[in-house]
């Protein structure tokens, strides 16, 4: 019999992306996706038929027990969150609601149904914030900057306690940033991706920035739901650093972007002050060491490689819309 999966967020990059890794290792897949009057279905359009999906809310606690009661599921992955960081300053209280405790209501559910249900908390280096050491590990004391940073450690902490307290397999991913073709348009990467393409092909010419000086550690969303599921078959639960531990800053981002694309980027990037933050993460580097002894896992995708798949699957997507 082929072991079940419950991904919330599945509509989501990580939802998709561990969707089909899961499909690709025979387990049976589930989704919980929430009521929409625009069904936002595209990322997982390509597994339709081969993944179950059921409506339920993290902010509705029983439709989370139902689901769960219903799927019975050997493992549950939590990627479902308000996870654009500037919205959390504009909507600080449904981020807490969603990101923070909507994860304890998965945790109830499992607690209440089946406490043997393996879980992975898709923790975020948003938690390090301030950071107070570089790199970044397991033990580094978070300061978020940001209500979605907050959110998030608040989502950390559940998880490590509800392993203590009642001895769950639940474990805690602290994901540095990950992207893909599939990311959201409003994150930095594939809004600099896709204008690359844009202003390529014509059919744009400014791009318009916030903070160019800030450093992160960038890698492919891929690679990293790897990780996640290596966390899952283990002997024992525990939280990972996934990352690359490479820092560039968005100037650099950019920079290798508009290049794949044959433009120079100071002809076309702007500051617009209206995407500055009110307190900004400056710098995230991270320490993987840890999941590279214990889960022999690492990431297999450089900065230029990811940058440049990125571009070319815009640039491919641009030119299929201008054809119609
Ligand atoms: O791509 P971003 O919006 O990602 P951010 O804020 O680092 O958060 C992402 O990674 C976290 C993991 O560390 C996740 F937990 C979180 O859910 C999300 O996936 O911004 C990256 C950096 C920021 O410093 C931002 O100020 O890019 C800078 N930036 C500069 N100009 C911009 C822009 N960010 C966006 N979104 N748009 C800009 O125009």
């Amino acid at each position: 019999m082929s072991r079940k999966v419950l991904i919330t967020g599945v509509t989501g990059q990580d939802g998709a992306y561990l969707a089909r890794f899961l499909l690709d290792k025979g387990y049976e897949v589930h989704g919980m996706v929430r009521h929409s009057s625009s069904a936002n279905l595209e990322r997982i359009e390509g597994l339709r038929g081969r993944i179950e999906l059921h409506q339920a809310d993290l902010l509705d606690q029983l439709s989370i027990v139902t689901i769960i009661r219903d799927v019975r599921p050997q493992e549950v992955y939590n990627f479902a969150a308000q996870s654009f960081v500037p919205t959390s300053w504009s909507q600080p209280l449904l981020t807490g609601e969603f990101t923070a405790l909507g994860v304890t209501r998965v945790l109830e559910a499992i607690r209440l149904i089946d406490p043997t249900i393996r879980f992975y908390q898709a923790s975020s280096s948003e938690m390090f914030g301030n950071v107070r050491e570089e790199p970044q590990n397991e033990q580094t004391p978070f300061w978020p900057r940001s209500p979605y940073g907050v959110a998030k450690v608040y989502g950390h902490w559940i998880t490590v306690n509800y392993r203590e307290s009642y001895d769950m397999f639940a474990c805690s991913g602290i994901m540095f940033n990950h992207e893909s073709p599939l990311r959201g348009m409003e994150f930095v990467s594939r809004k600099v991706t896709d204008a690359a393409a844009r202003i390529k092909l014509g059919l744009q010419d400014k791009l318009a920035m916030g903070n160019l000086d800030a450093i992160r550690d960038w890698g492919y969303a891929g690679d990293y739901v790897e990780a996640a599921w290596l966390m899952l078959q283990q002997d024992k639960p525990d939280d990972y650093v996934v990352a690359t531990g490479i820092k560039h800053s968005v100037r650099d981002l950019v920079e290798a972007a508009f290049k794949h694309a044959g433009l120079d980027w100071r002809e076309h990037v702007e500051c617009d002050p209206k995407f500055l933050r009110p307190a900004e993460v400056n710098t995230l580097c991270g320490d993987a060491s840890k999941a590279r002894r214990l889960l022999g896992w690492e990431p297999k995708t450089t900065f230029d490689e990811l940058i440049h798949m990125m571009v070319d699957a815009d640039l491919e997507r641009v030119r299929r819309e201008q054809a119609r």
